[in-house]
């Protein structure tokens, strides 16, 4: 059956007014767009709880196996429009909302940015969701509801400066809070011994108590009924522990202390790269673990009596280390209030959980003090000595008494703060260890882990990381969609992103090429429009429009872009007006955030203004170079920028970028890439620049140009020696001159950028001198390329045709076959005929 709700135009006009008068509770006659916004949403919302409960439903009865997936961060964006696109209904509520007078795209823009999350883990987490509903796998996400997401970034005199995201404001139409979904989750205290049916036991009897209450979102499928849910968990006081306090009359500290219980999922931490060692974040870690794995479990306790045959239901994804006590929890369920025997449980914890790691290097993996972690989880602590113990043991008779290796790889770090290694924990507990990306699958297996790898190489995988094709063409790029539709001849790329290699044989059709730019101007007149109303700046729509946008980092090398845009700038100062007339005009748009507490990021953030406010106001440069630092960038930026973009730029040091998933999304979008060979980086342009899509050419070691992207720099295994090397012998001239402009104040503050200088010219870790060169001649093939349009848009309509292997539909595909066994179970509905 296919549900209550009709979709004609005339009944989504009535579910709309319903919604205005009764949920918005403004009159029927008289509403805002943003009004008019909430009610829209609402009334999709209606929808999406139908089909949610369908396939609830369908799923209880069919009781396959099902995918937990385990994240404390996704970046969701805005839900209007890409519910709408995968309801199957967004040209329905278009022309009703034009009858009644509102057009859709300005109440989508009202949409707020639900930003649960730092950066790639997080969008890529939020891209996969939509994968797993689409290709109808039985799965649940899981995370935290904070009240505060991602910091607005606001910019100030070209400096960064941090503003609360208080996203929940006007309050969230997509969610459901579901008060009868709330578990204890316990804190502190101690752990005693007892005696229980004759049976020695462990009793935590803990010191606060905080009550974990979810928040469903529905997460809707393309082509398919099928509408799975991200369960979020918010903190509220647990009425247990307080009746006490209240009883002896100390009322203000019981309020102030319900008050704590709502702090835990209150914020979220905003480094995309470390979280050492802070007691808020660790409670952040167990609380959504625990809440999700008791309802995990009662969720198999409904069909289920026997825990043997949790494997067979239940498979645990970890993202990251940050749901890594998961692992502990289900021990400590399973032991300790399922009674459980100690191996019975171990048998089963190994067979549940996948482990995806994002990290590169040894540094970022996340550790926990054990004085922290024995104060706030005293039995889970216990529990992984446990484990430890019986870990080195088994160890030690597979590798013998090789000490190095084993204090190496035990789960516990005797240093001088004694810690808990959460990366370690996960590998000996998994069945499976993934890495993101190729290149980072090998260095797992031989540097980050290769003592685990020695060990038990089957748990190795590498599920190179995708993106979503409904989210960053459909909806991000809707003329790009309808020309795909068009030259393919049929929608069905959308769900098998496969298809659109077909547009290989039409390359170089020319009425293609003619359409093709077309979408590419649209699109760069929209990101145009956007950033002269931001900034004041226009840009000439004749100029490559040049981007790279994604956190600031050193190792993602925003300054080596800078360095590259003021030499560009110092050329064209220094030539005559028929130099000038050859030079091809490029916009340069850097966005991005700098975590809170980043110095070096928030100094590239404001040389990057500095710079910026310089070049543009010369009229000497006029069009032929522009800078624009988009600030605030986030995922519905994100959707402006990325169709709009002509090259993008990827350029982490080799060796120190897991994946990157931003290069996947320009890619869907025609955009040509100018990139290290670093990441997934390396798989695109296996799968553009090589085969039968063209030829890859090398003109030299240091400048590598792929037929569709522009490759520079050291590679990863060059990196080592050149850092040894050092510095001094390899200081380009180009390179000394542009630092020696900023030194000398041309951009200003010059006492303020010293640092950034020295940190190049000084040990230079991160390569920007050894690359600088190459930089620089990979960015001049990149210009003869744009000043030749058939050749580039070739390449774009190329670059596009050879990006499905980057849809998150092949890593979730990858996911469910290699390590979560499980298989899709489709609602039976409209979309089957
Ligand atoms: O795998 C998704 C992304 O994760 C990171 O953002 C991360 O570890 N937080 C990596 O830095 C990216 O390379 C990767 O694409």
């Amino acid at each position: 059956m296919d549900g209550f709700l009709k979709n004609d135009p005339i009944s989504l006009q009535k579910d709309i007014l319903y919604h205005v008068e009764y949920t918005v509770a403004r009159s029927r006659f008289s509403f805002d767009d943003f009004e008019a916004y909430q009610a829209l949403a609402h009334s999709v919302r209606d929808r999406l709880i139908e089909r949610s409960h369908d396939t609830q439903l369908y799923f209880k009865r069919k009781d396959p196996k099902r995918a937990y997936f385990l994240s404390l961060e996704f970046l969701m964006g805005r839900s209007l429009s890409n519910s709408v696109i995968n309801l199957g209904i967004r040209d329905q509520y278009a022309d009703a909302l034009s009858q009644l007078g509102f057009e859709f795209e300005v109440l989508a823009e009202q949409e707020g940015d639900a930003a649960l999350g730092n950066g790639g883990l997080a969008r890529l987490s939020a891209c996969q969701m939509d994968s797993m509903a689409t290709l109808d796998y039985p799965a649940w996400g899981y995370g935290l509801r904070y009240q505060y997401g991602l910091f607005r970034q606001v910019i100030l005199d070209g400096f960064q400066h941090e503003q609360p995201d208080f996203w929940l404001n006007f309050g969230n139409p997509w969610e459901t809070e579901r008060v009868h979904v709330t578990y204890p989750v316990k804190f502190y205290g101690t752990v005693e011994e007892e005696i229980l049916n004759g049976q020695k036991c462990n009793a935590w009897n803990p010191g606060e108590v905080v009550e974990a209450v979810a928040y469903d979102n529905p997460i809707p499928g393309y082509g398919t009924r099928n509408t799975i849910t991200l369960r979020l968990w918010a903190g509220k006081p647990s009425d247990q522990r307080d009746m006490e306090a209240f009883n002896t009359g100390d009322y203000i500290n019981a309020v102030v202390s319900r008050q704590k219980a709502e702090n835990i999922s209150s914020v979220l931490y905003p480094d995309d790269r470390s979280y050492q060692g802070k007691e808020l974040r660790l409670k952040q870690q167990y609380f959504f673990v625990s809440a999700s794995m008791q309802d995990i479990i009662r969720r198999f306790k409904d069909a289920h009596s026997n825990f043997d045959e949790f494997p067979e239901k239940v498979a645990l994804q970890l993202n990251d280390t940050h749901p890594s006590l998961a692992i502990v929890e289900v021990m400590r369920v399973l032991v300790d209030e399922e009674h459980l025997d100690w191996n019975k449980a171990w048998d089963i914890v190994c067979k549940l959980f996948s482990f995806t790691i994002h990290a590169v290097i040894a540094e970022g993996l996340e550790k926990i003090p054990v004085d922290l972690l024995g104060s706030l989880l005293p039995r889970h602590l216990q529990i992984i000595y446990d484990i430890n113990f019986n870990f080195v043991e088994e160890l030690k008779k597979r590798i013998g008494l090789d000490y190095d290796r084993l204090s190496r790889m035990s789960i516990v770090e005797e240093a001088a703060v004694k810690s808990i290694r959460m990366a370690n924990l996960s590998v000996v507990c998994s069945h499976t260890v993934n890495g993101v990306s190729k290149v980072h699958s090998e260095l797992l297996r031989t540097k980050l882990f290769k003592d685990f790898y020695e060990l038990w190489p089957e748990k190795f995988q590498c599920k190179t990381n995708g993106v979503t094709q409904r989210r960053w063409i459909v909806v991000s790029n809707p003329s790009l969609c309808a020309l795909l539709s068009k030259w393919l001849g049929t929608e069905a790329w959308i769900r098998n992103v496969d298809l659109l290699t077909g547009l290989r044989e039409y390359a170089e059709d020319a009425d293609l090429q003619q359409e093709w730019m077309m979408v590419k101007k649209v699109n760069k007149m929209r990101l145009a429009e956007y950033i002269e109303a931001m900034s004041g700046v226009k840009v000439s729509l004749d100029a490559m429009f040049d981007v790279q946008t994604k956190r600031i980092h050193e190792y993602k090398r925003q300054l080596l872009n800078i360095l590259g845009i003021i030499h560009r700038y110092d050329c064209i100062k220094n030539m005559d007006k028929s130099q000038r007339s050859k030079v091809v005009p490029r916009v340069c748009i850097i966005g991005g955030k700098a975590a809170p507490g980043y110095e070096v990021a928030k100094k590239i953030i404001k040389l990057c203004n500095a710079v910026a406010e310089k070049i543009n106001n010369d009229t000497d440069v006029g069009d032929l170079l522009k800078l624009v630092f988009i600030p605030d960038y986030n995922v519905s930026l994100a959707e402006v920028v990325i169709p709009g973009a002509d090259l993008s730029q990827h350029l982490s040091t080799a060796g120190h970028e897991a994946s990157g998933t931003g290069s996947m999304k320009f890619l869907m979008n025609g955009c040509l890439l100018l990139a290290t060979e670093d990441g997934s980086t390396v798989e695109i342009i296996e799968e553009i620049g090589g085969r039968e899509s063209g030829k890859c050419y090398l003109r030299d070691n240091s400048l590598r140009i792929c037929f569709l992207q522009f490759l520079f720099g050291a590679k990863i295994h060059e990196v080592p020696e050149l850092r040894e090397k050092g510095p001094a012998h390899k200081l380009p001239l180009q390179c000394a001159r542009v630092l020696g402009l900023i030194r000398d104040g041309h951009f200003g503050f010059e006492d303020y950028f010293q640092s950034l200088c020295d940190s190049v010219e000084g040990d230079d870790f991160y390569l920007l001198c050894s690359d600088f060169g190459s930089y620089l001649e990979a960015q001049a093939a990149a210009d003869k390329a744009f000043a030749d349009p058939k050749k580039w848009t070739q390449m774009s309509i190329l670059s596009t045709a050879g990006s499905g292997r980057f849809s998150s539909d092949r890593t979730i595909r990858d996911y469910a076959e290699k390590s979560w066994g499980i298989e899709p179970c489709r609602f039976p509905s409209e979309f089957d005929g």
